[in-house]
């Protein structure tokens, strides 16, 4: 028996010599090595006890080994849960616990805040490092580099992905095979990806972004990438003339701009620049063509959808849309009072089918019933309108989200953290301009009668439990909320009066 997702990403390069990874000292790991350390890894996860259908989480920095345990865990069929390197201990408790995780696999720097979480929850622990070092990888060198791949279905779970909700509590967004394998060669193709491909690769790891778009459609071409642990500007400059693709969200795009080593000749053989997560604004797209010639491609995509839409590759990439559905891909704008689909040129909330769309929030009927309609349309909470040329133009969102340098932030979860404050009556966590970070979090309190908060103070409690990323980077004191006569909150309003708050300052 098969397993689609093994055989289609990785099992086709087996025995090759050709180079998979790029790293930025110059040296290369072959398609044969990699497949060799995955399927090492593989047998350290089977030995543990780990079989098809357990989850493998993981919070390790970005390096060709975390990648490797994607790969091992998609071959030995267990389902795999990257987390975010920034998530506190805090956080990730609440991961392990919900997904069940029986194996959980961290940096040693964090092994000793994780070792009683792992305890409390049954889970085994092991160690692996930004530097291919830990406990995993010593444990993986008396393995053999051959491991027989378990038999899966497309149905089959392939990764639980974590995205937070508008009540506060982050729900597991199940990816099967099918999900993945159908995006990624969707993707492959509609970009032209090829073999002679080498995409510049700056993106984390744990998000669909990186690990799925870009590593996915690499590996069904057969292409190669330049694997860098993150975004550093310098690399980036140095590296670019060695690739041929780049995928990045907008801060990518407007950090290159703001450099005047990124010029039109360090641009000029490359094929394509696409970017997602985050909205592209219309003046990057432009600046970016008149510098480089390049158009951007923009694409939209969600954690529970993978991606869904996209401008065209040789047609018209317009800025300020997000193109066209994807062949497979069906999507309509509706009413979000009756659902009802809306005709061409309305603003309504944006559904999607088709088989990229999820299987449900793990262990959450009542939310995925909620979401994922019976007739298989996923209620996606951005809202759009089609044009009259069918280009999607997403115009908001029906859900309090904030999106920072491509980092989704969820302002529920950051108001329960502010409002169990000592001096805090409320809070509105709000997300405002900001011209790296496109968003960013602005918190605003009201004191509660006769009590002063302490920012400090506050700024600190938020910081043990949120990821840095969460933090509200300005607390602001208000007497009260607006509220509309419903007593809802206007963010609105607030979201307005703030709006400037971290304008860039104009050049005199
Ligand atoms: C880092 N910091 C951030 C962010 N990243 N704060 C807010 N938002 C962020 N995104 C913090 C750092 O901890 C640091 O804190 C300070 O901000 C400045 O860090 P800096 O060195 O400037 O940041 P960086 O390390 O260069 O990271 C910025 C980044 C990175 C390159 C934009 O956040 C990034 O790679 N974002 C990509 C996210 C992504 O892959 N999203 C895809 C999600 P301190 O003050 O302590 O120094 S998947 C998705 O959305 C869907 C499916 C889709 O469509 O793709
Ligand atoms: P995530 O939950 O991290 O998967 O983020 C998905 C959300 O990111 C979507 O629901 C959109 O709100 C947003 N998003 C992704 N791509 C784009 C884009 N190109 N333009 C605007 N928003 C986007």
């Amino acid at each position: 028996m098969a397993n689609p997702l093994y055989d289609r990403l990785f099992a086709q390069h087996t025995g090759k010599a050709t180079s998979f990874l790029r790293l930025a000292d110059g040296s290369e790991i072959t398609h044969a090595e990699f497949l060799a350390t995955a399927a090492r890894y593989a047998h350290v996860l089977t030995d543990a006890g780990l079989s098809a259908g357990d989850r493998l989480a993981a919070q390790v920095q970005k390096s060709p080994q975390a990648l490797a345990l994607y790969a091992a865990c998609v071959q030995a069929g267990i389902v795999f849960l990257p987390l975010n390197t920034a998530y506190t201990v805090e956080e990730l408790t609440y991961f392990i616990e919900n997904s069940g995780a029986k194996l959980v696999v961290c940096d040693a720097g964090r092994q000793a805040a994780l070792m009683p979480v792992a305890a409390q929850h049954e889970a085994r622990l092991e160690t692996l490092n930004a530097d291919g070092t830990g406990s995993l990888p010593d444990l993986a060198r008396a393995k053999p580099g051959t491991f027989d791949t378990v038999p899966r279905s497309e149905d089959d779970l392939a990764a639980f992905l974590y995205t937070s909700g508008t009540t506060g509590r982050s729900k597991g967004a199940m990816l099967t095979q099918g999900n993945l394998l159908s995006n990624a060669e969707t993707l492959a193709e509609y970009w032209r990806f090829t073999a002679s491909d080498v995409l510049l690769h700056a993106l984390p790891i744990f998000h669909t972004h990186g690990l799925f778009v870009a590593t996915n459609i690499t590996l069904v071409a057969g292409g190669s990438m330049i694997f860098l642990p993150k975004f550093d500007l310098d690399q980036i400059i140095a590296l670019m003339p060695q690739a041929t693709t780049m995928m990045g969200v907008p801060t990518f795009y407007t950090r290159l701009l703001d450099d005047p080593r990124f010029t039109r000749d360090l641009a000029a053989h490359m094929r394509l620049f696409v970017s997602g997560s985050a909205p592209l604004l219309a003046e990057t797209h432009s600046q970016f063509e008149t510098r480089t010639g390049h158009r951007i491609l923009e694409r939209y995509g969600m954690t529970e959808t993978n991606m869904n839409t996209s401008n065209p590759y040789d047609g018209d990439r317009r800025a300020g849309t997000v193109g066209f559905p994807l062949p497979g891909v069906q999507l309509k704008v509706s009413d979000p009072a009756t659902g009802k689909a809306l005709p061409d040129g309305e603003v309504g909330q944006i559904e999607v089918r088709g088989p990229n769309v999820f299987k449900g929030y793990w262990q959450m009927p009542e939310k995925t019933a909620a979401e994922l309609r019976p007739d298989g349309f996923f209620i996606t909470g951005d809202l759009g309108r089609i044009d009259a040329d069918g280009y999607l133009h997403i115009v908001g969102r029906n859900k309090d989200l904030i999106i920072s340098g491509g980092y989704n932030i969820y302002p529920k979860e950051i108001e329960l953290v502010l409002d169990a404050q000592p001096g805090v009556a409320e809070s509105a966590v709000i997300g405002v301009p900001h011209p790296d970070f496109g968003e960013t979090v602005v918190g605003v309190l009201v004191q509660a009668p006769g009590h002063s908060a302490d920012l400090d103070a506050i700024a600190h409690a938020a910081g043990r439990s949120l990821a840095r990323f969460k933090h509200p980077r300005k607390l602001i004191i208000l007497d009260a909320l607006p509220r509309n006569t419903m007593g809802k909150v206007q963010k609105n309003l607030l979201r307005d009066r703030f709006k400037d708050l971290f304008a860039r300052a104009e050049a005199p």
